[in-house]
């Protein structure tokens, strides 16, 4: 397929300038202004619009097994509602039960993207350490384009892993050039907090935000970020949702360690109080972990992505319909946790960051999709506007507005966190690898057109970073046959 899009306004990250953007064969071939449209070729409008780099979503759970139950959201119905609110590259996770082949598991999540509408890629989960892992973790950078792994430091007795385990994968991730991701909660704060709280006859979602204080991800993230620092590994800090954890992660990166952090739209723009809703179903709605904060905690997640010490947006998209969040009915810790928003990341972002002036159209597109694209290692193939790169492109109204509402939304979903938010910003137009697939709300999301998206590994620059920390360190020793110490190897 092959598109026009004409008379636009085009923002990178770097720039912004009038042009009209031509695509073939799934790249862009040509920018310029007045350029002619073969015959036979799409021709979109773009005039008093802004033609932007898709959006890229780094945190995504489509139909996750996850708390006895399977996300209702799967990889064609999430892929679609991600492009009618302009995204059109997600990275997901491939979470393998502890004790199983993490290579068994990309192959499993492999064949459920099959229906994906558009193109994806897995971070892996190091949910258990042995040989075995650290094996399959070479063979998954070197023959899978994997080239980032996550840790869970919550969820005890499920998918949490200890200090043990994160020291043992943080070094073979670095011996690979891969990157490390967190989810950090302490999770056994976590645990006896619920214990606590149920002991006292708290059994509602209320009791969920309290079990999850910000103090439990303050904790986590800082520790995380000392094992990283103790092997001069790089880490990346996902649903940031605290300032504990925002001014922890600006620390470390003043002091030259290689941290980056992820904010979700949600966390910005909603806070705790919907746990006292008197409705059992809409606290229980938004029950996802981290939970929802105070809504001071917001002032800094806004600070840490405009100051640029937090470099992501992403919505950790993983849904559960009434049903299955009922399934917490009588104990809190039962009710599976997360939220949806892929399909409304990008309007919410834009209408809370840009049109409220903390953050300009090109901030917009680098924390929306650049910085993720670069981070993972898939720049300029995505994340930006230049020939050759995927056509991957939105059509974005800085001024159309819309209602935000599970009665209107693409998401495979009853609820939706952002009901009834006003919104200023939407995709006109979303094109995925040059097919328009999203126009004047009409969605022509293909099944299975979505492709796997490798992700080729930083080895030289990650290892060239330990090996700067190592030669650093005091321990190594000038005495005649001292062994020398460079824990980067
Ligand atoms: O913790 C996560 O990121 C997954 C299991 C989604 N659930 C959530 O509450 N964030
Ligand atoms: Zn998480
Ligand atoms: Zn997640």
């Amino acid at each position: 397929m092959s598109v026009l899009i004409r008379g636009g306004e085009i923002v990178t990250a770097e720039q912004r300038f009038r042009g009209d953007v031509y695509c073939a064969e799934g790249v862009i071939q040509g920018i310029g202004v007045g350029l002619e449209a073969p015959a036979g070729v799409e021709v979109v409008d773009a005039g008093g619009m802004l033609v932007m780099p898709g959006g890229i979503d780094p945190h995504t759970h489509m139909e996750l097994p996850f708390m006895g139950t399977v996300a209702s959201e799967d990889f064609f119905t999430g892929t679609s509602a991600a492009a009618a609110g302009g995204t059109t590259m997600i990275i997901d996770f491939v979470i393998p039960n502890p004790g199983t082949s993490l290579i068994e598991a990309w192959r499993t999540w492999r064949g459920w993207a099959e229906k994906a509408a558009a193109d994806y890629s897995f971070h892996v989960a190091v949910t258990w350490w042995s040989e075995q892992v650290r094996e399959e973790m070479g063979i998954l950078t070197r023959e899978h384009g994997v080239n980032s792994f996550k840790h869970f430091m919550a969820y005890k007795g499920a998918i949490m892993v200890d200090d043990g385990v994160l020291l043992q994968s943080f070094a073979r991730a670095l011996e690979l050039g891969a990157l490390c991701t967190v989810h950090a909660e302490n999770g056994e704060a976590v645990f006896y907090l619920q214990q606590r709280l149920l002991g006292m006859g708290i059994t509602g979602p209320e009791g969920h935000a309290l079990s999850r204080p910000p103090a439990v991800e303050g904790e986590a993230a800082q520790r995380v970020m000392a094992i990283a620092r103790v092997l001069g590994a790089p880490v990346y800090i996902v649903h940031v949702s605290t300032r504990e954890a925002a001014a922890a992660i600006a620390e470390a990166r003043a002091g030259g360690h290689r941290v980056y952090g992820e904010v979700l739209a949600q966390h910005l723009v909603i806070d705790e109080s919907v746990y006292r809703n008197p409705d059992w179903g809409v606290a229980a709605a938004h029950v996802m972990s981290p939970p929802f904060r105070p809504k001071q905690h917001q002032e800094a997640l806004w600070a840490g992505l405009v100051s640029g010490q937090l470099q992501t947006t992403a919505t950790d998209h993983c849904c559960f319909c009434a049903p299955q969040k009922a399934m917490g009915r009588n104990d809190f810790t039962r009710i599976p946790n997360g939220t949806g928003g892929i399909e409304d990341r990008m309007s919410v972002l834009w209408h809370a960051g840009v049109k409220s002036g903390r953050l300009t159209a090109q901030e917009f597109v680098r924390i929306s999709s650049t910085n993720a694209a670069q981070i993972f290692n898939v720049y300029p193939r995505k994340g930006t506007i230049a020939v050759g790169s995927d056509a991957d492109i939105v059509v974005w109204d800085p001024a159309g507005t819309r209602r935000i509402s599970a009665k209107t939304h693409h998401q495979n979903v009853d609820f939706n966190v952002f009901e009834g938010m006003e919104v200023q910003g939407l995709a006109q137009a979303t094109v995925s690898r040059g097919n328009v697939v999203w126009r004047d709300g009409d969605l022509r999301t293909v099944r299975g057109a979505g492709r796997y998206v490798e992700r080729p590994c930083f080895a030289p620059a990650f290892a060239a970073i330990a090996l700067a920390n190592a030669a650093e360190r005091p321990m190594a020793v000038e005495r005649e046959g001292a062994p020398e110490v460079n824990l980067a190897r």
